[in-house]
């Protein structure tokens, strides 16, 4: 029977309400949610795809346990998994104490998960170590808005973003990253051009495409252009005096620093023209209303939090804040980074935006837990945390639903760090994960579409998530997990008491939770999952009896702290902890694709997603190319101090000289080396502790990889990718991925030195399907040289070139496209890119997921003369979610003018 849930997006911070259309057992499709105030009814490439992506065989089905790190995990039950983690736990707090044990949670947990997870961790455990991946992502944004204006709070709504006169986009490809919002941008600058926008980030992104003015300033020195612009504003008498004396605290000192922050000396540091510096302070001073939005671009670095309060200082300073279409506006990473921050999720919160470290928030918190005291001694944030791990003094630990092993800095200390603890526990959807490897305990999590609770988005608005079908297998919801465990594990340290886990729905999660926050600056006492089913999601605070949210802060210019008065902050610019040298004379920063998600466990399930990106590419600015004498796809070593990849590289024109870009999403599973963070530094921010994740100094080199490898198979890709993937750990480089549409197909990239022994390719071959069948061959073992290419139906089901790999883009052309005739075959183990006289056109790249439009054809109708419009009608792109837009109006752009 058709059936439709109403729930909410599981990717990115934006929040987009989902209609999911199901039978009660299976999700055949998403729509967006016309009435879900986030997005009225628009999703982006991801959140539209949805059903597509986590195929069951890269799901958690079962619970897994190993009884030793020697040995493999075998299935078991769930009772069976945390009597053993409840005894492991105990034994480990009664032999080290409570801080030898530790929690690493997520963003993208529900707000009762959260919840349940923090009075495991704070009320039961007795320690604060519970710190979560928004350490590596909204940490800087916490402190920035708590020292500068006292809580922890995102002043502004959705609307103001399209209300507002001038917006300064800092550190954020919105484009990509929340497109959502980006849309709803778009249209609000149409509507009214007359609104400006300017865009700061070092790579000329799909976001600049609405910007009037771009600044691609130096990695790192956002601190140095802010000030820079409070110089301007003040010499020009463009700041607000009236509302800087009435509400603020703290000016003297920054009036004082930005002296030493004069035109030139900035737009040197910044290395931007002075006009450009000058035209940006023009447009803030002279807006009307001008607001900020930023993300990891400030958050992501060592002056993280410096970056974060040099940006509220603006605000402050112009009295752009508390009205409508002003404020500072962080965008949140994950769907619930926010309910983290507000149920204490951070090592040094506590729930209801209380400090771990304020003796009476302690005691509120212990007394509404019924508990005598909560502990005193400081909770290990992430990165400390993993270095404690390693260092052999985190006995057992507990990790749910992130993906450390990928995600975190400095890969091959965490790896050691995970390899070295005596009990991880892994409660994961995916059983796929870098992660997962390292667990004793493998706990399989129902996922979304299969739970039940509540998140807040990027505005404070808090929506529901629903279920709409069963979990797979035995997978269980977070919370449930949570409960489950901490019932066992208080009949171990507490026994014969009353229990404080007793629930059997996640709205009685809720309604305690709500609690904590009644009279604090986040209220949400009036929520109730009835009442947002009445009147729909809403913005904190909700204090009880209110009849609606709450769109905007300040507005009465009262903030949050003890004197009632916002604060400048006045710190200096600091450079990037590392700095480029001879070695390493080469600044990497790591950030988003369109299609993507993180470490990819989801969207790394559906072929479509992987059109527009299809494999793991160092970008480079073409003269860095050029001084190498690298050409597009060679392969390179990347290096950092801390360790090395080997990939192709690409020109990019929308990176500086001297800046290399790698996307984020990249582990050890798709790309061989552990990912991306082997390169990455764990050294972070004083403050926020947030680590550098933008900038590594690094060099790269030409590596000769004469043996090369490439395979396609379609069918049971996952189960294929999985038992495929250690036979690779001997190849310099291996890069995984998927392509096509209606017939997936895995995809292999590999090269080493020398060929890997007969046994190691049959045994490919087996995976592969090609040991059986209508399998044509071509073997050179003079040369090492090997060919397989499977045909069924006349089409080409799998196929493997190992040695040489000319033809692979004319072969993976013809498996995309068909029927393979007599002739053809001929030339398909030939050593030529394509037969004679025949040119292989490039590999298409799909620019528009949703109509399935490729760059190549989107190039041709501009040739043809077409322009946006035209495109959209004669080729369909662009005209469903919209995330192609920014990228074919770049193709335009590039256009010559026709004269
Ligand atoms: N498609 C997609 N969307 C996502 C996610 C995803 O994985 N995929 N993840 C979500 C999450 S958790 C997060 S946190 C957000 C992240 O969203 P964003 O922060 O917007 O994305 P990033 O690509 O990480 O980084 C943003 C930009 O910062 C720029 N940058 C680097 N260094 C500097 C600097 O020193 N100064 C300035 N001004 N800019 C700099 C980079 O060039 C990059 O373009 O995205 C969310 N949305
Ligand atoms: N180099 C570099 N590194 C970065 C960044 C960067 O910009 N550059 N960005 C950082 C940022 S901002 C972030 S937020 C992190 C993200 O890093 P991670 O948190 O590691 O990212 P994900 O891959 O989203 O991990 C979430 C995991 O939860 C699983 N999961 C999904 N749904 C559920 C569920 O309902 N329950 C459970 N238990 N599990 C579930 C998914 O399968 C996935 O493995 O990466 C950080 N790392
Ligand atoms: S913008 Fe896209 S990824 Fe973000 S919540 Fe909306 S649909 Fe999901
Ligand atoms: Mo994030």
């Amino acid at each position: 029977m058709h059936q439709t849930t109403a729930s909410t997006c599981c990717y990115c911070g934006v929040g987009c309400g989902v209609l999911i259309e199901h039978d009660g057992t299976r999700i055949h499709d998403v729509a967006g949610d016309p009435d879900h105030p986030a997005n009225f009814g628009k999703l982006c490439s991801k959140g539209s795809t949805l059903h597509l992506t986590g195929d069951i065989a890269a799901r958690g089905l079962h619970p897994e346990l190993r009884l030793g790190k020697a040995l493999a995990r075998a299935r078991t039950d769930w009772d069976s998994a945390l009597e053993h983690a409840a005894e492991r736990f105990a034994d480990a707090i009664r032999e080290h104490g409570p801080d030898s044990v530790a929690f690493y949670i997520s963003g993208q947990l529900l707000t009762e998960d959260y919840y349940a997870f923090n009075k495991l961790a704070r009320a039961l455990v007795g320690t604060n170590n519970i710190d979560s991946n928004s350490r590596l992502c909204m940490s800087s944004a916490v402190v920035g808005y708590k020292r500068s204006l006292g809580a922890d709070a995102p002043p502004c709504s959705y609307e103001d973003i399209e209300l507002s006169d001038c917006l300064l986009i800092v550190g954020s490809n919105m484009a990509y990253a929340h497109p959502v919002l980006f849309r709803r941008l778009e249209e609000a600058k149409a509507r009214r051009p007359q609104m400006r926008i300017i865009v700061v980030d070092p790579r000329r992104t799909d976001t600049c495409d609405l910007a009037d003015l771009h600044l691609a300033i130096q990695p790192g020195s956002d601190v140095a252009l802010f000030h820079g612009l409070m110089h301007i504003l003040l010499r020009e008498g463009q700041i607000d005096r009236d509302f800087i004396d009435a509400h603020t605290e703290g000016f003297e000192a920054l009036d004082a620093l930005v002296r030493d922050y004069s035109p030139s000396v900035v737009a040197e540091r910044c290395a931007i023209p002075v006009e450009a510096l000058q035209r940006c302070a023009r447009l803030i001073g002279d807006a009307p209303s001008f607001l900020s939005l930023w993300c990891m671009g400030l958050n992501q670095s060592t002056a993280g939090s410096a970056k974060n309060s040099a940006l509220i200082n603006l605000h402050l300073a112009t009295g752009q804040i508390g009205r409508p279409g002003a404020g500072p506006f962080s965008l949140t990473g994950q769907p619930n980074a926010m309910g983290g921050r507000e149920t204490g999720s951070l090592s040094n919160l506590l729930p209801g935006h209380r400090d771990a470290g304020n003796p009476e928030h302690r005691q509120e918190v212990a007394a509404y837990w019924g508990v005598e005291q909560l502990p005193e001694t400081p909770g290990l944030p992430a990165i400390e945390l993993f270095e404690k791990v390693r260092a052999g003094k985190i006995k057992a630990l507990w990790i749910a639903c992130t993906n450390p092993a990928q995600s975190l800095p400095d890969q091959r200390g965490v790896q050691e760090a995970l390899a070295t603890c005596p009990f991880v526990v892994v409660q994961e959807a995916f059983f796929t994960t870098e992660t997962c490897r390292h667990a004793d305990l493998l706990l399989p999590a129902a996922s979304w579409g299969e739970k039940e609770g509540s998140v807040t988005n990027s505005e404070r608005r808090v929506s529901r998530v629903r279920r709409a079908v069963p979990a797979p297998g035995e997978a269980r919801a977070d919370w449930a997990i949570t409960c489950d465990f901490a019932r066992r594990l208080e009949k171990r340290l507490r026994p014969g008491q009353p229990s404080r886990f007793d629930y059997e729905r996640p709205d009685q999660l809720f309604d305690e939770y709500k609690a904590l926050t009644r009279g604090r600056d986040l209220d949400l006492s009036g929520l109730s999952y009835a009442l947002i089913e009445r009147i729909g999601p809403q913005q904190w605070p909700f204090p009880a009896g209110s009849e609606a949210g709450t769109p905007r802060l300040y507005t009465n210019r009262i903030f949050p702290t003890a004197t009632g008065r916002a604060r400048f902050i006045a710190e200096p610019y600091q450079p990037p902890r590392e700095l480029r040298e001879a070695h390493y004379p080469l600044v990497l920063n790591t950030g988003r694709l369109r299609d993507q998600w993180h470490g990819m466990s989801r969207t790394g399930t559906a072929a479509q997603l992987f059109g527009h990106v299809e494999q793991a590419l160092l970008g480079l600015h073409p003269d860095d190319m050029a001084h190498r004498r690298l050409l597009e796809g060679q392969l390179v070593r990347l290096r950092s101090r801390r360790g090395s990849l080997v990939l192709p590289v690409t020109a990019d024109d929308r990176l500086q000289a001297g800046q290399a870009f790698l996307p984020m999403h990249w582990g050890d599973r798709f790309l061989k080396g552990l990912g991306c963070n082997v390169l990455t530094l764990p050294e972070h921010d004083p403050l926020s502790k947030q680590p550098e994740l933008k900038h590594a100094a690094v060099e790269v080199e030409r590596v000769d990889l004469p043996w090369q490898f490439f395979a396609l198979v379609e069918q049971d890709v996952q189960s294929r990718f999985s038992a495929l993937r250690p036979l690779f750990e001997a190849f310099d480089y291996a890069s995984f991925s998927l392509a096509g549409r209606d017939r997936p197909a895995l995809i292999i990239h590999a090269a080493a030195s020398q060929a890997p022994d007969a046994a190691q390719l049959e045994r490919m071959d087996q995976l592969l399907g090609l040991d059986e069948g209508a399998v044509l061959s071509y073997d050179d073992p003079r040369r090492a040289i090997g060919k397989r290419v499977r045909i069924e139906a006349g089409r080409i089901v799998s196929l493997r070139l190992a040695g040489e790999t000319a033809a692979r883009d004319w072969l993976k052309g013809l498996w995309q496209s068909g029927q393979v005739d007599a002739e053809t075959r001929r030339w398909l183990l030939a050593p030529l890119s394509a037969p004679p006289g025949e040119t292989v056109a490039a590999v298409e790249r799909t620019l528009c997921n949703c109509m399935n439009v490729s760059q190549q054809a989107v190039a041709r109708g501009i040739a043809a003369g077409m322009d946006l419009d035209g495109l959209k009608r004669e080729l369909g792109c662009g005209t469903s979610c919209g995330s192609c837009v920014p990228e074919i109006k770049r193709m335009l752009a590039r256009q010559p003018e026709p004269a």
